[in-house]
């Protein structure tokens, strides 16, 4: 594993990014970091809601207990989200669906900034904070980024929840089997602002490697992926990303 700073990018990586027509992008939330959403691990005001973790109040079983609080959560979060932009990360990704023959885009987040920066087909593997959906009949509906969310479901009468998947929760149907394939097609996988902590995405980059592709990590921090990782680009993906599409 090769760790440079951003102003060093390998030659091999050069060549390999002019050259790549398969290519894979796992994103995580420090891809918005610099758009001022706060990160989960990174001791913002988004790790503890109410004195509970956030892996504790995203849950299955709070969803259970609590459906209310759970909402309070993520109305909170939609509040943050509602005036930050797309940074310069999300726009070279969303350029970079032009340049490969054949690009995916994986994402860990539920912020929506990868569409509002014109990313298209982007897989959102947890699902996003700008959806509900039914408990009971499943039915989704957009949530407007002023005004009210729907509180109720139209179709069938019975409440709402995130339509994000909570820990504890299987991903969407068949969204990790579709991302588990292009990674293992792809030729060329970067791991952008991710603690690679959480699966089944973090297994994604393995497969990725284990099926021959070329893996470069974009973190300003080490994490458990570094070291299995062609190169580690040490810095914020907002400054780095661009500086690879010159
Ligand atoms: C599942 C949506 C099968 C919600 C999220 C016990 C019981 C049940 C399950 C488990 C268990 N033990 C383990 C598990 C599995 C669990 C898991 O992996 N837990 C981990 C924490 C140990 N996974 C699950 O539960 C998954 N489902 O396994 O289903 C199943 C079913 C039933 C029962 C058992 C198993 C579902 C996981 C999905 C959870 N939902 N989000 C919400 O948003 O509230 S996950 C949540 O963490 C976010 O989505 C986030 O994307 C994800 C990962 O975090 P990161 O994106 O990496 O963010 P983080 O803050 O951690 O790191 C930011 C990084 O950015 C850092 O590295 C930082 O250095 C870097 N950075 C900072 N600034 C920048 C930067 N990088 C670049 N540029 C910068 N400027």
């Amino acid at each position: 594993m090769q760790s440079v700073v951003a102003q060093q990018i390998p030659a091999e990586l050069r060549q390999r990014f002019q050259t790549a027509s398969q290519v894979l992008v796992l994103t995580g939330a420090g891809v918005s970091a610099e758009s001022g959403v706060p990160t989960f691990r990174g001791g913002a005001n988004t790790a503890v809601w109410q004195g509970l973790p956030f892996d504790v109040i995203s849950s299955a079983t709070a969803l259970e207990h609590d459906l209310s609080a759970v909402w309070q959560w993520f109305d909170y979060r939609r509040g943050i989200l509602r005036y930050l932009e797309p940074n310069a990360a999300h726009y070279t990704l969303a350029r970079w669906q032009e340049r490969f023959a054949q690009f995916t885009l994986l994402t860990q987040n539920v912020d929506g900034l990868h569409q509002a920066a014109g990313s298209n087909d982007v897989i959102e593997m947890h699902g996003s904070i700008w959806r509900a959906r039914c408990i009971s009949c499943g039915v989704r509906f957009e949530i407007p980024r002023e005004g009210e969310r729907p509180d109720i479901c139209f179709a069938c009468g019975d409440r709402l929840r995130p339509d994000v998947v909570l820990f504890g929760e299987m991903l969407p149907t068949g969204a990790f089997e579709l991302a588990a394939h292009r990674a293992s097609e792809c030729e060329l996988c970067f791991v952008v602002g991710t603690s690679a902590l959480v699966y089944p995405p973090a297994a994604l980059p393995e497969i990725a490697k284990a099926s021959g592709a070329y893996l470069c990590e974009v973190n300003p921090e080490q994490t458990p992926l570094s070291d299995l990782c062609d190169v580690v680009l040490t810095g914020k993906a907002g400054d780095i990303l661009p500086q690879l599409d010159q």
